[in-house]
């Protein structure tokens, strides 16, 4: 068992994984910034240890003082929440070799999904449908590369096996561009992620992002529960996501998700996880994994009505998975509005500050995920994301009229957020139709704002 678990997070993730806790009867540490005294986890939670300044290099990822915290506070376990440390290999391993258990997967898998090339290496290995390309890093031979992607075929990318998130890529349309795109591609990764290693993929020009979550106990026990389509972003920027994603039939969702939990076990997964494809024509391209709990995994929780924090927890504990593949069913649709502190007509600029009055919505199938409260200012330091409008209907487009009614009700006074522009979108006729592509949202904006 688990007694005490140190929040190594902030903002409405923090809460997520408080909440989770207090029902669980376990006892919580936050740890916090300076500028984050007045979080509403750190005020809920039975101990809070201030980790450091307000830059996040100082705080929240600030390894030695997280794990201090954890010792002076007797926690047994540290959940990371998601970005921060969530995927830092060396992170986990330093939690585990210091005592404590870390609420996600073992070190070694956490360093195999962040190298790319290895994390499609073992997806391919393990049956799961990859993008055509070099399979591998690529070498100095320029003729050899040539060859590759002539085989692929072009559009091909670019991608650095130390990227991820859409950071280090490059398309290349012709043969002509192709080593020099190498060249630069590598030069970038050697700097930014401190590994120059690249590999090519066929270029997939309209996918959607679908993705599936799974759980496994690291004991042999494994289930999906279904996918998500996060295809409604900017910049690499998820804005809306929705469960299920719409036009997968069950079939493909059983065949999909009985690859990735395969996989699952074939590399001992332990915790949540997500395995990230491009959709095109109805089929599957495998391109990253997830180790970490996600953002949207609200709306999948609502459309299973399984706590995935709470099951990370168990997991944790060594609870063998109880749940059975068959006990999970995909029931109705679940849309998540990611709600920011942002002004779209501005080129989407941080709009931090003071919360001078909040009116909440409320209702039927609406679930409101945020840790913000009247009298709260947002500090101008983190992520813009200040809470997720989750609404639930038994079909789509209930769940879509729910969310306007909701977003129409919510009134957030003292800054500029994205409200507005997400009621555009609930209304807006492609994205009621369902099953846009990567592309659509940024291609919309133009008209929408
Ligand atoms: C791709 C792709 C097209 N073809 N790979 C961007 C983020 C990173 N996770 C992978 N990304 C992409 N990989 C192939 N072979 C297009 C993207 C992509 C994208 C993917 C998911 C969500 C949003 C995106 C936005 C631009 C490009």
């Amino acid at each position: 068992m688990i007694e005490k678990i140190l929040i190594a997070n902030r903002g409405e993730i923090a809460l997520r994984v408080l909440r989770a806790c207090k029902e669980l009867g376990i006892k919580t540490v936050a740890v916090h910034s300076t500028a984050d005294a007045d979080l509403k986890h750190v005020l809920l939670a039975d101990e809070s240890v201030c980790i450091g300044p307000a830059p996040s290099s100082e705080s929240y990822l600030n390894v030695p003082a997280i794990i201090s915290a954890a010792e002076v506070t007797d926690a047994e376990a540290i959940h990371p929440g998601y970005g921060f440390l969530s995927e830092n290999a060396d992170f986990a391993e330093r939690v585990e070799e210091s005592g404590f258990k870390f609420i996600g997967p073992k070190a070694e898998t956490i360093r195999i999904m962040g190298d790319k090339v290895s994390a499609i290496r073992a997806m391919k290995a393990a049956g799961v449908p990859t993008v055509p390309g070099s399979g591998g890093p690529l070498g100095d031979d320029d003729d050899e590369n040539h060859r590759i992607a002539k085989e692929i075929g072009y559009p091909i990318i670019i991608k650095a096996s130390g990227g991820g998130g859409g950071r280090g890529m490059r398309v290349v349309h012709t043969e002509a561009n192709l080593l020099k795109s190498i060249q630069l591609t590598k030069s970038e990764a050697g700097s930014f992620f401190g590994n120059p290693e690249v590999y090519m993929e066929k270029f997939l020009e309209n996918p959607r992002h679908v993705e599936i979550q799974v759980l496994a106990d690291g004991q042999g026990n494994a289930v999906h529960l279904g996918e998500r389509d996060c295809s409604m972003q900017r910049r690499h920027q998820k804005v809306v996501e929705e469960a299920p994603a719409p036009g997968v039939t069950a079939e493909q969702r059983a065949k999909i998700g009985a690859a990735c939990v395969n996989a699952c076990n074939e590399i001992n997964y332990r915790g949540a996880g997500t395995f990230e494809f491009l959709y095109e024509d109805g089929e599957f391209y495998f391109i990253e994994m997830n180790t970490r709990l996600q953002v949207e995994h609200c709306v999948t929780e609502m459309v299973t009505g399984i706590d995935l924090v709470k099951a990370q927890i168990e997991i944790a504990m060594g609870i063998p998975l109880s749940l059975k593949q068959e006990d999970i069913v995909i029931k109705g649709h679940a849309i998540e509005c990611r709600i920011n502190a942002e002004n779209p007509a501005k080129n989407f600029m941080p709009s931090p500050g003071l919360l001078e009055r909040l009116h909440l919505p409320g209702g039927l199938g609406v679930r409101w995920d945020s840790h913000i409260y009247t009298g709260y200012t947002i500090p101008p330091h983190y992520d813009s994301m200040i809470g997720k409008l989750i609404c639930f209907g038994n079909d789509r487009t209930t769940a879509i009229r729910r969310m306007d009614v909701a977003l129409q009700e919510m009134v957030i006074k003292g800054i500029d957020t994205n409200i507005h522009l997400q009621r555009e979108i609930m209304n807006d006729h492609g994205f009621c139709e369902g099953g846009m592509n990567i592309h659509y949202l940024e291609h919309r904006l133009e008209h929408l704002i």
